[in-house]
């Protein structure tokens, strides 16, 4: 009897369980471009053409090596555009009754899977380096769950970096050598561009033609689509971007919009790297005498570690995730996310190259876009739902921890000891940005005060009761109270100016 195997958009990996399980000769792979998964948050275009181009060339790989799939491209006329519509036609189509899929990595996807009048099977998707239990074992019992012991399982369970049971060069961690602040100018060339194929073009104009209205520009679409394409962007990055990876990690550039970052979130998240493949690379440039120890073991860290662990609390936390307020926040995103004028010229960087390039790199997500939405309040679920729409690597299994987790403290504190806030003396330190912002860093109070100085005050004072135990925020509180009362009350007004100005819709 035939089988229907689901391979889903972020599925494009040649070793995925369902497709191990199917028999080549007999099974059908169902592929399909749906509005249902494209609408459901407003896709940023170029996130949109990319996961489309690389579905269809990963289904002529397939096709060429031998597989029969059926692919629904979105403007096919028989298109059910949701993914259960799309089974359903082809069960019909084929007479088949069984389904095998891989674990979607987004809640919304498993349970729609779970309705269908068909019999799915549900693999694993073990194109991770912890199991799902593995995760689950470590976590059993622990009052805090800290991803750097979790990390150092994953060093230990892999063998990266390690000189028998011991870190390789006597420590787990070198972030002591990284975080410096923004440099003078980047050696680096930038992320390795590729010209659109003719599959990439048509797909560039169906989307153009479909999202029109969605927050993105498609111009200069230089992403990788294919698997090849993506390991040559990887050993461009690992000869030329790597060697000052870790030493300027967190550091902000206004116009320098990928410093030494990788850009390698979207290719792996999609399935076309593999993230144990990506490591091993690195390590062998570090063992080569290629990369620094600090370089090599802070990316290493990222992805066996950060990646590894928030997919872990994603699943371990359930579905309800997204919805969790621990802090009660209720302010709409405010327009400036979408693109109306700001004068705070960080987040009007921030968000100008998150419009052109569907990126930005984790400092500007957990430091001035989430710092912004958490010192003012804003609902976790809509922010959620802008880093899910916006960026090419959004996938819900990696997005959501690191948005309501990290950065909106919304979990009450599971991924985060204590919340991702600070005034604007840390994006100054850390970026160009303030030099030539409408607001003066250094002003703490008055309409010149960068807003981030008074926010920051506001967040801890309207908080107290929660944080004030907080042995990491002792010291915030004793500044604050230390502060002269008339002081106090000057900086809350200011803050609840500012608020009262963006909420009326003015710029601010
Ligand atoms: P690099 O800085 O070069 O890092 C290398 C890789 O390490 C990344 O590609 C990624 O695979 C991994 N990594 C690094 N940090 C994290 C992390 N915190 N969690 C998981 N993996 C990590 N990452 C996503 O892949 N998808 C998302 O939707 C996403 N949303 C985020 C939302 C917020 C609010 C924040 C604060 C972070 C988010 N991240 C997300 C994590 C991180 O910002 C991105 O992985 C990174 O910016 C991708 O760019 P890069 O490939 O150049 O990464
Ligand atoms: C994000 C996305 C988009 C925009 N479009 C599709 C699609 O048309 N077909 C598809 O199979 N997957 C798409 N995806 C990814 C899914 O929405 C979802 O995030 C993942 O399948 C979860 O594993
Ligand atoms: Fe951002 Fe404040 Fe610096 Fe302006 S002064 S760029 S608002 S941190």
């Amino acid at each position: 009897m035939v089988k229907l195997i689901l391979v889903l958009g972020d599925q494009l990996s040649d070793t995925l369980s369902a497709l191990r399980k199917a028999d080549k000769s007999t099974d059908v792979v169902v592929m399909a471009e749906v509005m249902g998964e494209a609408e459901y948050v407003p896709h940023h275009p170029k996130k949109i053409a990319f996961l489309f181009a690389a579905m269809r060339k990963f289904a002529m790989r397939l096709e060429q090596a031998g597989w029969t799939v059926v692919y629904a491209r979105l403007d096919d006329p028989e298109n059910a555009q949701t993914i259960n519509g799309e089974l359903l036609r082809r069960a019909e189509a084929f007479g088949a009754s069984e389904v095998i899929t891989t674990r979607a990595g987004e809640w919304r996807v498993i349970k729609s899977l779970e309705e269908l009048p068909l019999d799915v099977t549900v693999l694993a998707d073990d194109r991770f380096i912890a199991t799902q239990a593995e995760f689950e074992g470590w976590a059993e019992g622990r009052k805090a769950l800290r991803m750097e012991y979790f990390y150092r399982d994953m060093r230990r369970k892999t063998g990266l970096m390690m000189d028998g049971d011991k870190p390789a060069g006597g420590k787990w961690n070198f972030d002591h050598d990284n975080r410096k602040p923004a440099p003078g100018s980047v050696e680096y060339s930038g992320p390795m561009r590729f010209q659109a194929d003719d599959v990439t073009r048509e797909v560039i104009d169906l989307v153009r033609e479909k999202f029109r209205s969605n927050f993105g520009s498609l111009d200069d679409f230089w992403f990788a689509t294919d698997q090849g394409q993506a390991r040559q962007h990887l050993s461009h990055w690992i000869k030329s971007g790597l060697p000052k990876f870790g030493d300027f990690q967190d550091a902000m550039m206004g116009d320098e919009r990928f410093l030494y970052h990788a850009i390698v979130g979207l290719y792996i998240n999609a399935g076309l790297l593999d993230p144990l493949e990506v490591c091993q690379a690195v390590e062998k440039a570090w063992q080569n005498g290629d990369a620094p120890i600090n370089a090599a073991e802070g990316f290493i860290r990222q992805i066996i570690g950060w990646r590894e662990y928030v997919r872990g609390i994603y699943f371990l936390e359930g579905s309800d995730y997204m919805d969790r307020n621990a802090l009660e926040h209720k302010r709409n995103l405010p327009a400036l996310y979408w693109g109306k004028k700001t004068w705070m010229r960080c987040l009007d960087k921030a968000v100008e190259q998150t419009r052109e390039e569907a990126y930005a790199h984790h400092i500007q997500r957990l430091m001035v876009t989430g710092n912004f939405a958490l010192l003012i309040g804003v609902e976790p679920s809509q922010i959620h739902e802008w880093y899910l729409a916006v960026y090419a690597d959004a996938i819900e299994w990696v997005e959501a921890p690191n948005t309501i987790g990290m950065s909106q403290f919304a979990d009450g504190g599971i991924i985060a000891s204590k919340p991702y806030i600070s005034s604007g003396n840390y994006i100054d330190k850390m970026s160009d940005y303030c030099k030539e912002c409408s607001y003066k860093v250094k002003v703490k109070t008055g309409p010149d005060a960068c807003p981030f100085n008074v926010l920051y005050w506001h967040f801890l004072d309207r908080h107290r009761d929660r944080f004030k135990g907080n042995h990491r925020m002792g010291n915030m509180y004793r500044v604050w109270d230390r502060m002269d009362a008339d002081k106090r009350e000057i900086v809350l007004a200011d803050a609840d100016r500012f608020l009262a100005k963006l909420d009326a819709g003015e710029t601010v």
